[in-house]
């Protein structure tokens, strides 16, 4: 567990920021985990994307490419999830974790989130879109095939190594956490073919931010997928900041930790695998 649920939280109200976000997309968890993960608290809204208001004339107005997440500080209005995280981490106490500040160090998280923009996330939505919104019921075979060269590229990138952007989580884990965890809901990731990004994947869903900012989310996504309907919004919907995440984090925390003791029928009940 990357933070202790019972050390005490210092929490940094941002009141001049704005994120809306849809707790399913897992470009707009990457950035909740970021915040959750630098213990940053802003203003979040949330946007029902089956209803179109992300598409709104005020949403335009702020995006006029119409996805989500979009994120305010001021003047200054940020509609992609990588640069948000950059952003943020850059200008908001994180002491190079999240993001290193020598250009080498920085360089290699770049490059991991252009790989997920330009790589992983087309194949997401080319995998998941049909489902969601022409209602297809299945993941297409080219599709898969394309996920499944995606996950032995990652495999090759841990090799050698825990985490993909250093010794510990950085934001490089966090937006692949976001993307990854939501293909293996499409396309489940097979650990004899891939047993370290398998490993991976369990080693980052123990951390805290991946618990507060993207089980939930994630369920959503999940029941939408098998369901192919618009689920029940306020079973699943999370707290409305990041605070509000983290205050359900002790419990959470103590279920997994219970969980990491107990048989696997239980974890499964649980949600974690
Ligand atoms: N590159 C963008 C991708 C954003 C994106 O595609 N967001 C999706 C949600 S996952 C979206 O807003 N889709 C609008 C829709 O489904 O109509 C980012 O990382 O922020």
């Amino acid at each position: 567990m990357g933070t202790s649920a019972s050390k005490k939280i210092t929490e940094t109200g941002l009141k001049h920021c704005t994120l809306w976000k849809a707790d399913r997309s897992p470009a707009c968890r990457a950035v909740m985990m970021a915040l959750d993960s630098m213990n940053l608290s802003i203003t979040e809204v949330d946007i029902n994307i089956d209803k179109g208001e992300h598409r709104t004339p005020e949403m335009l107005v702020l995006n006029p490419l119409q996805t989500l997440p979009v994120f305010k500080d001021r003047e200054l209005v940020l509609c992609d999830s990588h640069a948000i995280c950059s952003y943020l981490a850059g200008r908001y106490c994180d002491a190079g974790r999240l993001l290193p500040k020598d250009p080498g160090g920085r360089s290699i998280v770049d490059q991991h989130m252009h790989y997920n923009s330009g790589t992983l996330y087309p194949r997401f939505r080319a995998a998941a879109y049909p489902i969601l919104y022409e209602n297809c019921h299945f993941v297409m075979p080219q599709q898969i095939a394309d996920i499944e060269c995606a996950y032995a590229d990652l495999e090759c990138m841990l090799l050698g190594r825990c985490w993909f952007g250093g010794s510990w989580a950085t934001l490089s884990d966090i937006v692949f956490a976001s993307t990854v965890s939501t293909l293996n809901i499409l396309v489940p990731i097979d650990k004899t073919k891939y047993p370290r990004l398998s490993s991976w994947l369990f080693r980052v869903s123990e951390e805290l931010f991946f618990v507060t900012a993207n089980r939930k989310g994630l369920s959503e996504f999940s029941r939408r997928i098998d369901c192919g309907c618009v689920s029940d919004e306020t079973e699943f919907k999370c707290p409305r900041s990041s605070l509000g995440r983290r205050k359900l984090a002790g419990i959470l925390q103590a279920k997994i930790l219970l969980a990491k003791d107990t048989s696997r029928d239980v974890r499964r009940t649980l949600g974690v695998h």
